[in-house]
C-alpha cells in the first residue's frame, strides 16, 4: 500500500440543534473529511476538530494546515506494510492527534477496502455484533427543555444519559434530573470546569449516584484529578487528559480515574486508540466511545471502535439524526428499539458515501500533492 493521493474535503453542516457545552455553544459544524488513494482504492476519514480551540488546542483550520504542510508530505509515497505504520511517520509532529488521526483512520478504511474486509474486523474488533448506546444532551436554556431531551432520548431506547454541566447549572440541574428520572443511568460530563477548590461542591454530586463524572478539571490535568477522585465516590472518567496510551497508564497509576471515555481523533487514531484500550483492559479500567459531534464517517469509525473488547459502557456513539437533518453516509446511522447500533458487514467502514451531497456542502478541498 502506498498512498498516491490525498484530497481534504472541508464540509458545512448545520446541526439540528444546537450543541452547549461548559466551553462554547456550536450551531454548525465545519468538517474536514481526508480522502486517501493507493492504486485506485480509496479510504475515508474524518477530523474530529471543533471549530474553535476550546475543547483542546486543535480546530478545523489549524487541522488543514497541519495536514497539508505536514502530514501529507511525510505520509505519501512512503511504502505501508499496514495503516498502523503511519502513527509512527507523524509522530514527531508534536500534538494535533485529531489532524494526524483523521488521515490515519482514512489509511485503516483504505487497507480494508484492499483487503475487502469490514473495518472493524481488520481493527481486531467485532466483540459484539451491536454496541450499547448512550447520549451526550448539551446544557439546555432551562430545565424543562432539558426534561424533554432527556423523555426523547429514553422513549428511543438510548441507554444512558449523560448531561453537560458546568458551573451555575450543575448540582441543582442533576438533582432535579434525579428526582425526575429516579432510576436511568446517568452521568455528567463537566468538560474541564472546575479547580481542587470546587472539591466541596462536586462532593455534593455524590448525592445522586451517578455512573460517572467525565473531566471535572483541567483538560490536561491527572494529579489533580488523582487527588479529587480520593475525595469522590462517584468514579471520574477521563476524557480530554488521555491523549496517548501513556497517559493512560499514567492516569491509572495514579487512580485519576476509574473509566476513561476514548475519541478516536483525540488519542490520533486507531493505533493509539487501540493502544489505550489494551492499557485500561490490562487494569481492569472499563472504556467506551467519546463523540465530537461526528458526520456519517467519523461515525462509523466509532461504531467499529467501540466493537473491541473493552468498550463494556454505552457510548456516546448514537443515530445520525440527533445531528443531521441529512448525513453524508447512506444510509444514515440508526439506533434499534434497545439503544444499540448494529455493525454492518461492507467493507470498509461499512456505508456508502453520499458523493453529490458531499460535493455540495464542500467550502474548500485541496488535492495532494500540488501539481502546478
Ligand atoms: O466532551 O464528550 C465531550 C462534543 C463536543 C466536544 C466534547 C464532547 C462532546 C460530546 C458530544 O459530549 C458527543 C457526541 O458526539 O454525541
Ligand atoms: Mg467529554
Amino acid at each position: 500500500m502506498k498512498l498516491d493521493r490525498i484530497v481534504l474535503h472541508q464540509i458545512r453542516m448545520p446541526l439540528v440543534h444546537f450543541f452547549e457545552t461548559s466551553f462554547s455553544r456550536t450551531y454548525s459544524r465545519d468538517i474536514i473529511l481526508v480522502e486517501v488513494s493507493s492504486d485506485g482504492v480509496t479510504g475515508w476519514g474524518e477530523v474530529t476538530a471543533g471549530e474553535n480551540p476550546f475543547y483542546n488546542e486543535e480546530w478545523t483550520t489549524s487541522a488543514w494546515s497541519i495536514l497539508q504542510d505536514y502530514v501529507a508530505p511525510r505520509v505519501l509515497g512512503k511504502p505501508l506494510s499496514t495503516a498502523s505504520d503511519i502513527f509512527p511517520l507523524t509522530e514527531h509532529i508534536r500534538g494535533h492527534n485529531m489532524a494526524r488521526g483523521g488521515l490515519e483512520a482514512a489509511v485503516w478504511d483504505l487497507e480494508a477496502r484492499i483487503k475487502n474486509l469490514p473495518l472493524w474486523q481488520l481493527i481486531g474488533g467485532g466483540a459484539r455484533r451491536e454496541i450499547p448506546c448512550g447520549v451526550s444532551i448539551g446544557i439546555q436554556d432551562s430545565v424543562p427543555q432539558l426534561f424533554e431531551k432527556i423523555e426523547t432520548e429514553l422513549a428511543a431506547g438510548y441507554q444512558r444519559i449523560k448531561m453537560k454541566i458546568k458551573p451555575g447549572w450543575d448540582v441543582d440541574v442533576v438533582r432535579q434530573v434525579r428526582e425526575r428520572f429516579p432510576t436511568i443511568k446517568l452521568m455528567a460530563d463537566a468538560n474541564s470546569a472546575y479547580t481542587l477548590a470546587d472539591i466541596d461542591h462536586l462532593r455534593k454530586l455524590d448525592d445522586f449516584y451517578l455512573m460517572m463524572i467525565e473531566q471535572p478539571l483541567a483538560h490536561d490535568d491527572i494529579i489533580d484529578h488523582a487527588v479529587l477522585q480520593a475525595q469522590l465516590q462517584t468514579p471520574i472518567c477521563l476524557d480530554e487528559c488521555i491523549r496517548t496510551a501513556h497517559q493512560a497508564a499514567q492516569a491509572i497509576r495514579l487512580h485519576a480515574g476509574g473509566i476513561i471515555n476514548i475519541k478516536l481523533g483525540r488519542v490520533g487514531g486507531f493505533a493509539e486508540a487501540k493502544r489505550v484500550h489494551d492499557v485500561a483492559q490490562a487494569a481492569n479500567i472499563p472504556v467506551w466511545c467519546g463523540g465530537m459531534l461526528e458526520a456519517g464517517i467519523g461515525r462509523a469509525h466509532n461504531i467499529a471502535l467501540a466493537s473491541l473488547p473493552n468498550f463494556v459502557l454505552p457510548g456516546d456513539v448514537s443515530a445520525s439524526k440527533r445531528y443531521w437533518k441529512r448525513d453524508i453516509i447512506e444510509p444514515a446511522v440508526e439506533t434499534t428499539p434497545q439503544g444499540t447500533i448494529a455493525l454492518r458487514d461492507g467493507v470498509g467502514f461499512g456505508y456508502e458515501l453520499d458523493h453529490e451531497y458531499i460535493r455540495s456542502i464542500t467550502v474548500r478541498q485541496a488535492v495532494l500533492p500540488k501539481t502546478e
